[in-house]
């Protein structure tokens, strides 16, 4: 699990509510996580009591299918496709956004990259929030999921600067040798990418060049949130006061 799913946490989020739901793509190592951070961390400094600053990151890592026990030998061999759409489990990611858009308290299981598998033992609760991003490489691929988000966003990296930053990740924090993730790369991840992901840009709201270095879109979009959120609160407020009873009147 990428820190960034334990980040949310309030538990001031109204039920019944719908967040703004962002979808972040791009491919492996682009900064889609990174580029989420900044958002949160923008949004999260603004001048908004707690009930309206919640900002919820959720990976799509969490949301790998668990393997038979055959697949997981291949896995520990480097030869089992992580980055084709068949390795997530579709209907768990469909019916888990859709509680969150429904203001729903959800419970998501956490990752383990090393093991390559889910701990079930390990779910993290998912609090209803104004803002939740969902960020993985094939978040667009699935059309029911895709149509979900109120916003789509493209980490656009080079995939040179993406090897370069692959590489020590899966050494450093995901327990591989270089040979293995060099192979992986050439031949699941690269391949992956461009059948399955790269074709998912044109569904983009906004394309993010450099990812996160790119700070003057990371403002813009994080402009645009706080304008969505802002209507929000407005409409709230005038449907909140026709409702409240008139008792100052004889
Ligand atoms: P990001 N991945 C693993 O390395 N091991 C697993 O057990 C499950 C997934 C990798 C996956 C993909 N590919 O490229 C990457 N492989 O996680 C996506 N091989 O994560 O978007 O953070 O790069
Ligand atoms: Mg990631």
């Amino acid at each position: 699990m990428s820190d960034m799913t334990k980040c949310n946490g309030k538990i001031n989020g109204i039920e019944g509510k719908t967040p703004f739901l962002i979808g972040v793509a791009g491919g492996t190592a682009s900064g889609k996580s990174t580029v989420c951070k900044r958002i949160m961390e923008k949004l999260g400094q603004v001048d908004m009591d707690n009930a309206q600053r919640q900002v919820v990151c959720i990976s799509q890592d969490s949301f790998y299918r668990d393997l038979s026990k055959e697949e997981i030998v291949k896995a520990e061999k480097g030869q089992f496709n992580f980055d084709h759409p068949d390795a997530f489990n579709e209907k768990l990611m469909e019916t888990t956004l859709r509680d969150i858009l429904e203001g729903r308290k959800c419970e998501i299981p956490v990752y383990d990259y090393k093991n390559h598998k889910i701990r079930k033992d390990d779910m993290v609760t998912i609090y209803p929030a104004d803002v939740v991003l969902f960020e993985g490489i094939l978040v667009f691929y699935f059309p029911e999921i895709r149509n979900l988000f109120h916003m789509k966003l493209f980490v656009d990296t080079d995939s040179d600067t993406r090897l370069a930053r692959r590489v020590p990740r899966d050494i450093n924090e995901r327990g591989r040798d270089l040979d293995q993730v060099l192979h992986q790369y050439m031949n699941f991840v690269k391949p992956a990418f461009e059948e399955f992901c790269s074709p998912t840009k044109k569904f983009a709201d906004v394309i993010i060049p450099r990812g996160a270095d790119n700070l003057v879109a990371i403002d813009l979009i994080v402009q645009h949130i706080r304008e969505f959120l802002a209507n929000r609160q407005r409409t709230e407020k005038s449907t909140s006061t026709k409702a409240e009873p008139n008792t100052s009147s004889p």
